[in-house]
């Protein structure tokens, strides 16, 4: 596929998520920033041209390997610890913290959380995990060694996606925002609007803090983006589709999109699931040649 396609493809995909809110997917969410009032005053003479954007480094996954992946685990969250997996699996009445294996995928231990809670994000911080819930307004926090409960914090918007840089946890909540928080004590620390090419990009689910980049994929969108965080600018897109088989997508369940992205800095390699996706896909992204 031509590099125009790509970025027409992704492009659409990114509207095609902020159409589906603009329809009532998700009420509560703006799509549009708020405009200063409107002025009337005499217009400057001068004509500004605005700067062009740069144009998005794209990226596609090349696959080093797949291993199984228990279709049952409505994913939110995936780390890796250098071993093995943490995953945070949601949805009420079935959301859980759990280790796996990597190779054969087999869950080896397990929390299950209380039926009220929509588990969400997860990332580490040093030794302790903290794994955000959807509307429920609090932040699990575990012992790693032990997967005791250790404490919780409390926030105010909706959890999505979570990861930590080593300084700052990076948290998405479905808005066109990435916000910064303490990773000790949970405080908002600042935000950002989240944009491609200038027009605001709602949907940012799981979360990856990788080399000073957050990557994070776009909910029920076979994209995965970029984002310079100090900013919240979108600068690569990778076109993440056809992981799966044919065959693999024709059985999956209703929901089972895309989500879960977990680096290793050692092997400099990604890892790709999706929602009660059979499959994690161990890749890595490679430049598409212009
Ligand atoms: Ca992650």
């Amino acid at each position: 596929m031509r590099l125009r396609s790509v970025i027409i493809l992704c492009m659409a995909m990114l509207v095609a998520s902020a159409t589906a809110l603009a329809m009532g997917d998700s009420p509560d969410i703006a799509l549009t920033p708020t405009l200063p009032p409107t002025h009337t005053a005499t217009p400057p003479a001068i004509a500004v041209t605005p700067t062009p954007m740069p144009d998005p480094q794209l990226f596609i996954p090349e696959v080093i390997e797949s291993y199984p992946h228990d279709a049952d685990s409505f994913i939110q969250g995936l780390v890796w610890n250098g071993e093995t997996f943490y995953e945070s699996a949601g949805l009420y009445g079935e959301s859980d913290l759990r280790e796996v294996d990597p190779i054969t995928g087999e869950v080896l231990r397990q929390v299950d959380l209380a039926p009220e809670f929509f588990a969400e994000g997860l990332t580490l911080v040093d030794d302790k995990l903290i794994q955000i819930t959807w509307q429920e307004h609090i932040a699990f926090v575990y012992d790693a060694e032990t997967f005791e409960q250790v404490g919780t914090f409390e926030y105010d918007t909706d959890g999505w996606g979570l990861c930590y840089d080593g300084e700052v946890l990076y948290m998405s909540d479905g808005t066109p925002n990435l916000y910064t928080r303490d990773p000790q004590t949970f405080e908002l620390l600042s935000q950002v609007p989240l944009t491609f090419q200038g027009e605001l990009v709602p949907n940012l689910n799981e979360l990856e803090c990788v080399d000073g980049k957050v990557w994070g994929n776009i909910w029920q969108t076979d994209v995965i983006v970029r984002i310079e965080p100090s900013t919240g600018e979108i600068d690569g897109l990778v076109d993440a589709r056809n992981l799966l088989s044919a065959e693999e997508v024709a059985g999956l369940a209703g929901g089972a999109v895309l989500n879960g992205i977990a680096y290793d800095p050692e092997a400099e390699v990604f890892y790709i699931t999706g929602k009660k996706w059979p499959r994690l896909f161990k890749v890595t992204f490679t430049e598409f040649e212009r």
